[in-house]
């Protein structure tokens, strides 16, 4: 997935931080001894990903010491337009890897489990894949197991929607009650979410947005006799924050240049400031030098605009300090009183001050 509103460096800091996930999720599989791993879809963000990134991801899928199943997910669904059928593409997949391109049982090498997926055909199936595979099945032979890998919303956690393919949380308890299959994996949300004992979401192993709570992770299942032990573990280290200042009065920009120096690892951390109240144009000029500083350190800073709503004011200090005279010290008292007013024109007059206040004091910005 790229994230282009982030500079460009930032960008492939976060294209090569997602390979190496798959890096890390390998070596946690083997330092846990997992007997294998399921990817439950959305293992890329298009159905025709740059060749580049299928290259680099294979590459990494190489380090997988266990078998790995992949499922396609809305994003990636099994289309014949997709990649997934693309000539060659099947035969550079590393030898561990399996596609779970049907909902046919699949055996797990090894070990007395076997996997079965609900792949997305297209974007826009008509009705609730996973539900429908386990139906199908005959209960799990004793002391065997089953993992379903599904993907898309469950109805539970979105009583207001009506999409088709939605997934009946109510289906798949009937189903797990009556052991066709031992545990659910599902994809989509990008945070960890537990539906169920047996049913969670892993969420994403790379944060990617503001209103995720709890991604960056990968889940370790252990499947026994007594049940489903549930483990999260942590993979990515990126971050989203969103923050809103009131920075009306002398001291609040110390506020807000704490919370960005107290951010730690600030390459992995993307953060969206709004800022509300009034501040004077000398005021304004150091808030923006502090975010144009800050915005060289983070993978990215934005502005919220529906979060700011902050007056800039032209205040005596402003108008003095600039120690202008002639021509120019007219312009700005000109300025200074359109911008006092409430015409049209005061927020024009007000841009106006503060190129004045930064081509007086030699600043650049
Ligand atoms: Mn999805």
């Amino acid at each position: 997935m790229t994230r282009a509103f982030m500079p460009a460096e930032s960008r492939a800091r976060y294209a090569d931080d997602q390979i190496e996930a798959v890096r890390a999720i390998a070596r946690v599989a083997a330092e846990r001894e997992c007997a294998f791993v399921v990817v439950a879809g959305d293992v890329f963000d298009s159905i025709t990903p740059d060749r580049r990134v299928l290259n680099r991801a294979f590459d990494a899928l190489m380090s997988f010491t266990v078998p790995v199943y992949l499922l396609p997910g809305n994003h990636d669904a099994y289309s014949p337009a997709s990649f997934w059928w693309s000539v060659g593409m099947i035969d550079r997949m590393p030898a561990l890897v399996t596609v779970l391109r049907d909902t046919s049982l699949v055996r797990v090498p090894g070990v007395d489990a076997e996997v079965i997926g609900a792949p997305w055909p297209s974007r826009h199936p008509d009705s609730d894949l996973v539900s429908a595979a386990l139906e199908k099945l005959d209960p799990i032979d004793s002391g065997g197991v089953r993992i379903a890998v599904g993907h898309g919303g469950v109805d539970s956690l979105a009583p207001d929607r009506l999409d088709p393919d939605l997934i009946s949380a109510s289906r798949l308890e009937r189903a797990l009650g009556e052991h066709l299959a031992s545990y659910v994996a599902l994809g989509d949300r990008h945070s960890v979410t537990k539906i169920s004992d047996a049913v969670w979401y892993s969420g994403a192993p790379i944060a990617t947005d503001y209103r995720e709570v709890d991604a960056n992770k990968a889940l370790i299942v252990e499947v026994g006799s007594s049940g489903v032990v549930v483990e999260p573990v942590q993979i990515g280290g990126w971050r989203f924050l969103v923050e809103t200042f009131d920075v009306t009065g002398q001291d609040s920009l110390s506020v807000v240049e704490a919370f960005l120096a107290g951010i730690t690892d600030k390459e992995r951390a993307v953060v969206k400031l709004g800022f509300v109240g009034t501040v004077s144009l000398s005021t304004n000029a150091k808030l923006e030098e502090l975010l144009e500083r800050y915005r060289d350190l983070l993978a990215a800073l934005e502005l919220s605009e529906r979060r700011s709503d902050l007056v800039v004011v032209a205040d005596d200090d402003d108008l003095s300090s600039l120690d202008l005279s002639g021509f120019a010290q007219s312009a700005l008292s000109h300025l200074a009183e359109i911008a006092a007013g409430k015409s049209d024109e005061a927020d024009i007059a007000t841009d106006a001050l503060m190129l004045l206040r930064r081509l007086a004091t030699g600043r650049s910005r």
